[in-house]
């Protein structure tokens, strides 16, 4: 069997659908082998697009999203997706091309040691040197990239190897049960949560990896214990949930940081280093129980005392199967916060002063969308309102990025979104700033026939890092610029454009864009002067109150 032909049946044993990429003449004996398969490739216009792609197919279905580049510059336009699916753990395969390894008349033209720039962000790179080592190579890539804590791999097929003749067999996926938890790990886990007066549940973004939702309800059902999440947990138990305190999406000074503060305990299901922490530990203050996949990873800001080990799942039942609700625990201070926090977010709900805050526009989506649709953000500041202000009623419903924090995957993960679940809505809103770092897959959009809206928050600036500067006391300086017509760029690609022009309008094209096919791009204004005053003066003074 040709080597190429090998690989690609290699990659349907191990479920593969779609291969998103950008092919060069390196990968040529690759697709014409692809051209044969069940397996779709999926066209983007830049690797960038293709990876984000791949990376959130394989964060929400938990199996490897595969994408595809050439050698040198294609392959390092995989970067920043490689390290976005290794920090954010989400499974993905990249697989690169190269010149041939054997005989080469190229000298170094193009050439760059991709598998050594893909190592500090992956968990396995690897070039192809032998044709007859393919399938076990991509059946160690696949378990590599699958297993706690998953992440990104690499595969790098050269030109000549591609085209030789093997015979390899292709390897049986084998999956396996992870771990359970030692018995003295949950006897200490139970002692710790009885011993402590104010107990608190952090649920992270590990939690929301696998099903755990039962679990967890169960557990905050069945004791009583308030919870916050991380913002990549947010949605893993429904945040209409009378104990839910919060998502933690800034780093202090919030109404979520006042209950940790108070906490002598957290009980930290699937929180690791990675995503930005959503509390500091300090010596002697509270403590810590750590329950994930893995150890937990000592940090300065993070050295739990109790690490309880294994499947979550698995965790939680056993912790709530033993423990018993103390009559000494202690949560009214919890339920004054939930008080004061409800107050606080629906303040400017109804606000309906234009450009809009990025306060009313969190509400106007969950008012308009359905309890399993979803939002895809790409990353600006208004992530820190969709993080503290959206109920999420589901699991994944609200992705957004906490670990490599990139700006440019918001309309490609909306893209996969629609993909793979073409019932429900879904919406990617993205700065103006971040849109454009990968707007050009709005013609990969429409060439799909994909069904999909962008909310492109309009501010001329990128607005984040204003937002900083200001609370830093610097000048205003070097963040503004223009932005091109987004409704002509729009409709120059063949898909819907619309300006907001107020409040009421906005809702409309929402409604229009929301319940019609095809790919609707909505230029919304947007109003960030309460941004320093809320986010950085007054939640100070209301946490201090408290
Ligand atoms: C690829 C990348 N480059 C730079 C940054 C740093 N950064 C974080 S947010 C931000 C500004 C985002 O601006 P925009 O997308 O317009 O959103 P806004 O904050 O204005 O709503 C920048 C430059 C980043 N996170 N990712």
């Amino acid at each position: 069997m040709k080597a190429s032909d090998l690989f690609i049946k290699a990659l349907e044993n191990e479920g593969v659908e779609y291969i998103f990429g950008v092919p060069g003449e390196e990968n040529l004996d690759f697709l014409e082998s692809l051209s044969q398969s069940t397996i779709k490739l999926i066209l983007t216009r830049h690797e960038q697009g293709a990876g984000f792609m791949a990376a959130t197919y394989g964060r929400l279905t938990g199996k490897p999203g595969v994408c595809l580049a050439t050698l040198g510059p294609g392959a390092t336009n995989l970067v920043t997706p490689a390290a976005y699916a290794q920090l954010g753990a989400m499974p993905m395969m990249m697989i690169t091309g190269q010149k041939p390894i054997t005989k080469s008349k190229q000298a170094r033209f193009q050439i760059i040691d991709v598998v050594d720039m893909m190592r500090p962000i992956t968990k396995f790179t690897k070039q192809i040197v032998d044709s007859n080592i393919i399938a076990s190579q991509i059946r160690e890539a696949f378990r590599m990239a699958t297993t706690e804590r998953p992440g990104a791999v690499h595969l790098e097929l050269p030109e000549d190897i591609a085209q030789e003749e093997c015979s390899g067999e292709i390897f049986d996926v084998v999956n396996y049960i992870m771990p359970n938890p030692d018995d003295k790990a949950i006897d200490a886990a139970v002692a710790m949560i009885q011993k402590a007066k104010m107990p608190l549940l952090l649920i992270g973004a590990d939690a929301n990896r696998k099903i755990t939702c039962q679990a967890l309800g169960r557990f905050v059902d069945e004791t009583g214990i308030y919870f916050f999440t991380t913002q990549m947990g947010k949605g893993v138990i429904d945040e209409r949930h009378p104990q839910y305190l919060g998502t933690a999406a800034l780093s202090s000074n919030d109404f979520v940081h006042a209950a940790i503060e108070a906490a002598d305990l957290i009980i930290n299901v699937g929180h690791d280093v990675i995503e930005k922490p959503p509390f500091f530990m300090k010596k002697g203050g509270k403590k810590v129980i750590h329950i994930n996949f893995e150890p937990a990873e000592v940090d300065p800001v993070y050295f739990p005392q109790l690490n309880v080990v294994g499947d979550i799942t698995h965790s939680v039942n056993k912790v709530t199967d033993q423990l018993q609700v103390q009559e000494d625990w202690e949560f009214s201070f919890f339920k004054k916060i939930k008080d004061e926090v409800k107050g606080h977010l629906s303040k400017y709900f109804k606000d309906e002063r234009f450009p809009m805050l990025p306060q009313r526009l969190v509400n106007l989506m969950r008012e308009n969308l359905g309890d399993k649709d979803v939002i895809t953000l790409d990353n600006g500041i208004y992530k820190l309102w969709f993080a503290r202000n959206y109920t999420c009623y589901h699991p994944n419903t609200l992705l957004l990025d906490n670990a490599l924090a990139s700006m440019g995957a918001g309309l490609p993960s909306a893209m996969t979104v629609n993909l793979l679940y073409p019932d429900k809505k879904v919406v990617a809103v993205c700065g103006d700033g971040g849109f454009m770092m990968n707007s050009q897959e709005l013609e990969t959009a429409v060439r799909l026939g994909l069904n999909l809206t962008v909310i492109i928050l309009n501010d001329g600036a990128f607005g984040m890092i204003k937002w900083k500067q200001e609370d830093m006391g610097f000048r205003n300086f070097g963040l503004d610029y223009k932005n091109p017509d987004f409704v002509k760029y729009a409709e120059s690609y063949g898909a819907h454009g619309y300006r907001a022009e107020s409040d009421s309008h906005f809702q409309e094209i929402l409604a229009t864009s929301l319940n019609n096919p095809g790919v609707h791009v909505i230029d919304l204004p947007v109003d960030y002067s309460l941004n320093h005053p809320i986010l950085n003066v007054l939640l100070k003074q209301k946490t201090a109150e408290l």
